[in-house]
């Protein structure tokens, strides 16, 4: 993995002579691990837990059965020039890349591929597939592409049409899409393990996904009696899956707060294998076993809490947030404005959520940090094909519980922030959209808000104002 800190990035990107070639490599090793969602949260109040909030489910998956192409492009040179093509499709959504079975010498394929891709979020998020022609001994030839917005097959809940393919002069392929919400009700289970079932007896299809936060380590032995403290690292596997966290350098407290999620088939009879090594050494620091069935008691199917390492220190714990979350992919006509709700939270969460009054009770903390990350992760973005971002942060308020509940989150104060990097005019673009739920003491007196955004680089600081809004907590800017 790829470990170097996101200020030493922005100098990388400042200096005036550094190649193309390197620029795109860094940015597509970068994109490659900027996997969506994309969220960035800076702690505006000290000493609030962003743990919860850094805990974000997915919104659902998108269950893609590439069935057939037709009358596709001959890219290949036939015996007696009539000619014929080896088609396979690459379907890509987000940073999840899934490739069908290459049909030899036919222009009207069958596929029947089945893939599942998890959806962070919907907002201008595609499916794309690309119909390509295999060649041994040379570059495939493509035979053309296609593009669905999520949003619009998440209105509609499924879609199974023929579509024409772009960027060619011939050819249609067969989707069918199913958008499948994610369900905290274990009764929901059995049902989809009989659905997946009956949809395909070759392919294993998925019952449900497994979330994981890595929080935090505790009191991690060191490798050996004579090292010094490790660089730990999570070792993640569930069935044939396996990622890791990245490497903590010398701690024996690390806090990796990294997100992950696992495919299930069956959480029934699965288990998540935890296993903290050192990165230095290789050797391991520790280790735990957690099946899957434990969630299914559990209330909101969720369990976060420190978990005791085997073979480890006495005191050695890993803590750990999982959540399974049941598919629901039979939603019938009178759910469906229930997964219209839970889309508008995930919005609701998405916008940033920082506030900055003209009023010194809550000063401006940290702009430094969110700058530099902005200015360095917004190229990514830009390269990764994602036009509009929204940067997401929350405020907390010290003394309020840990765990609030969805009704309390949604009056936080929160302000929608739109950032993009123009790499052609080497500008940082902020739009401010708006602020909503800004704290004031009575209604006689309003806020009169402004929003002041700084920008923080190589020591040098540059800010810019929005206009005042006068007495209002939720005011519109609109400005860039
Ligand atoms: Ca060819
Ligand atoms: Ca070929």
């Amino acid at each position: 993995a790829i470990d170097f800190n996101l200020t030493n990035l922005a100098d990388v990107f400042d200096i005036p002579g550094l190649s193309d070639i390197l620029r795109q490599a860094v940015l597509d090793q970068l994109s490659a691990l900027m996997v969506l969602p994309n969220k960035i949260y800076v702690s505006l109040v000290e000493n609030v837990p962003l743990r919860l909030l850094k805990f974000v489910p997915p919104t659902g998956v998108l269950r893609i059965k590439v069935i057939a192409g037709k009358e596709l492009k001959k890219a290949d040179v036939g015996m007696f020039g009539l000619g014929s093509s080896d088609p396979y499709a690459v379907v890509k959504v987000g940073s999840q890349e899934f490739r069908t079975s290459v049909v030899e010498n036919s222009i009207n394929p069958q596929w029947n591929y089945y893939c599942e891709a998890v959806v962070d979020q919907v907002e201008g998020q595609s499916v794309l597939v690309d119909i390509m022609d295999k060649d041994p001994s040379s570059k495939d030839d493509f035979l053309g592409r296609m593009s669905l917005n999520i949003s619009t097959l998440l209105a509609e809940g499924k879609s199974c049409a023929w579509h024409h393919l772009q960027d060619t002069k011939t050819g249609k392929i067969n989707l069918d899409i199913t958008w499948v919400a994610l369900s905290d009700d274990p009764e929901h289970l059995p049902a989809e393990m009989m659905y997946i079932k009956s949809l395909s007896s070759k392919t294993p299809l998925s019952s449900s996904l497994l979330l994981v936060f890595v929080d935090s380590a505790k009191h991690l032995p060191n490798a050996s009696q004579a090292a010094s403290e490790p660089s730990p690292l999570v070792e993640l596997t569930v069935g044939a899956n396996k990622v890791c966290t990245s490497v903590k350098p010398n701690t024996n407290d690390p806090v990796w707060e990294e997100n992950f999620h696992f495919l299930m088939a069956n959480p029934e009879n699965e288990e998540v294998v935890i296993e903290v090594k050192d990165g230095k050494s290789e050797k391991s620091l520790g280790h735990c076993v957690i099946p899957t069935n434990f969630l299914l008691k559990e209330k909101g199917l969720q369990l976060d809490q420190p978990f005791f390492l085997k073979d480890s220190g006495s005191e050695s714990q890993i803590i750990l947030m999982l959540q399974l979350k049941i598919f629901k992919s039979q939603t019938t006509a009178a759910e469906k404005p229930k997964a219209e709700v839970s889309e508008e939270k995930d919005d609701s969460v998405q916008e940033e959520e920082k506030e900055k009054e003209v009023s010194k009770t809550n000063d401006v903390v940290a702009p430094s940090l969110e700058d530099v990350v902005l200015s360095t992760v917004s190229p990514v973005l830009d390269s990764a094909k994602v036009s509009k971002e929204v940067l997401d942060e929350s405020l907390r308020h010290r003394g309020s519980s840990s765990k609030m509940s969805t009704e309390e989150e949604k009056d936080l104060p929160k302000i929608q922030l739109t950032l993009r990097y123009s790499m052609q005019r080497n500008k940082l673009i902020v739009v401010v959209h708006k602020v909503v739920n800004l704290p004031y003491k009575d209604e006689e007196e309003l806020p009169d808000p402004y929003v002041k955004v700084y920008l923080i680089a190589d020591s040098k600081e540059t800010k810019q104002k929005t206009h005042v809004c006068q007495n209002t907590a939720n005011p519109v800017f609109d400005e860039t």
